[in-house]
């Protein structure tokens, strides 16, 4: 399978990175299409006898592994001090990162888009997003309108300073008349910026040419998605989504290769739901199970250390998932943190108003009124964790993958019992 796309089936931290991280043993090139430093992979692997968790942000998971190339495609947003940081913290643990390639047509998250990004949140007190504050939505909007800085802008000073005194325009007199905030420098946002293009020259690349270079010689290359199919800007719960898509459409506009090569979708659906910021969610729990979760599952935002709101699995949303994405496998994963349940809910559909609804709803007020319709199975007390086959899962918890397998409408190849590199079931 040359081409493969792995994204986030709810509203992410379903454990893309463990599955990106396992993948990339055997694949040659691992591709960040979308977002930026607003994501958190974590990543558990066995070194020397111990137990080494990394923490990922902008850096594609595939970086851990020691034969695969990493690259940031043109649809990620780079925060240039954050990338040399996390580089930096790696080398120091004996992590090579020699091989990264980074798109010259990615934007740049520059100051006063941070800036904007925190302060916008403010300003719109209880209407706010929860964004991660990273800069990711302004620069995003600045792609859209026209008015970004792209990696290829640092190697031309003149054209440079042009683009971010154009940025700036704008964002000066919205900064002074709207928020009452002294103007930006252009001065200061160009330093800030050359100060690690020469650092960053050896890596920058036509990704688009590389990937297509590398299929044409019948290489394989992973497209890991940044957040997740709720949290993407066109099919998710909008305006509570992030600014990119995080959908598998994503991974062909967000690294210029073409649908037409791509051979399949895998989709990471976690054994329960979480959310992070704020917007809808119909399955939340608001009582001691949803602690329960949050405390059993470490649901603490690996970027921002905010609580993750927890609920049961939504198999609508597991079928939308699988609608929008095109998905040929599921992984679900976290399913050790459900052992110890008597009974394990699943919303199968919700009640909007009274009406039953079997798919997600496309009025977003509907989805925001939805009450879930649960089906209770049955739950299993047996530490699964050290369970490498699905034969040795117990009976209910069988059934459990089985039922959700038939909800969402496609095979779950993988199962996850635990965080470490070797706690999975393989299937198929
Ligand atoms: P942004 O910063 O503009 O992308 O925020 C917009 C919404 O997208 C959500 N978002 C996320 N949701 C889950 N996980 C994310 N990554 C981190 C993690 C989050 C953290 O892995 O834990 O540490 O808080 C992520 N990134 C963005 C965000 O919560 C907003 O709802
Ligand atoms: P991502 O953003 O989708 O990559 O997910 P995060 O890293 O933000 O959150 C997933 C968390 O679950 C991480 O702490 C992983 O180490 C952990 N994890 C992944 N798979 C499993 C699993 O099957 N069982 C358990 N217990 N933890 C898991
Ligand atoms: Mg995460």
């Amino acid at each position: 399978m040359p081409a493969i796309v792995l994204v986030g089936a709810q509203w992410g931290d379903e454990g893309k990175g463990k599955a990106t991280d396992l993948l990339g043993s055997s694949v040659d090139y691992v591709v960040k299409f979308n977002g930026g430093n607003n994501a958190g992979h974590t990543v558990v692997i066995e070194q020397d006898g111990k137990r080494e968790k990394y923490a990922l942000h902008l850096l594609p998971s595939g970086i851990l592994s020691p034969n695969c190339t990493p690259v940031i495609g043109n649809g990620v947003v780079v925060d240039l001090g954050v990338l040399f940081e996390e580089l930096d913290g790696l080398d120091a643990r004996g992590i090579d990162t020699s091989r990264l390639l980074v798109s010259a047509n990615a934007h740049i998250i520059a100051s006063y888009n941070r800036t904007l990004d925190k302060v916008t949140e403010r300003f719109l007190g209880s209407r706010r997003i929860g964004t991660t504050g990273r800069g990711i939505g302004p620069t995003y909007a600045d792609k859209m309108s026209r008015t970004g800085i792209r990696v290829q802008d640092l190697y031309d000073e003149k054209i440079l300073r042009h683009k971010v005194e154009a940025a700036l325009d704008f964002k000066n007199q919205v900064l002074a008349k709207i928020y009452n905030r002294r103007a930006i420098e252009a001065d200061e946002v160009v330093a800030e910026l050359l100060e690690h293009a020469e650092r960053l020259r050896p890596m920058v690349a036509d990704t688009s040419l590389v990937l297509s270079q590398a299929l044409d010689r019948g290489e394989t290359v992973l497209f890991e998605a940044g957040q997740a199919t709720l949290l993407d800007v066109d099919h998710g719960t909008y305006p509570y989504v992030t600014s990119s898509n995080a959908t598998a459409g994503g991974a062909c506009t967000g690294s210029g290769v073409p649908p037409t090569r791509i051979d399949s979708v895998i989709a990471i659906l976690k054994a329960y739901t979480t959310r992070v910021g704020e917007g809808p969610f119909p399955t939340e729990l608001h009582d001691d199970m949803g602690e329960f979760l949050r405390k059993t599952g470490g649901e603490y935002g690996v970027t921002t250390g905010r609580p993750r709101r927890c609920g049961w699995l939504d198999a609508v949303i597991g079928r939308y998932a699988n609608r929008i994405n095109g998905v040929t496998d599921f992984v679900i994963t976290k399913l050790d943190i459900l052992t110890g349940l008597e009974k394990v809910p699943v919303c199968v559909a919700y009640d909007v108003d009274g009406v039953r609804h079997d798919e997600m709803p496309v009025n977003q007020s509907d989805f925001h009124h939805a009450k879930p319709i649960y089906e209770y199975l049955d739950g299993w007390w047996e530490d699964i964790t050290r369970c490498r086959s699905f034969d040795e899962l117990p009976a209910n918890a069988q059934a459990y993958v089985l039922r959700v397998e038939e909800l969402i409408g496609a095979r779950v190849s993988a199962i996850g019992v635990g965080p470490g590199r070797d706690e999975i079931i393989e299937r198929y």
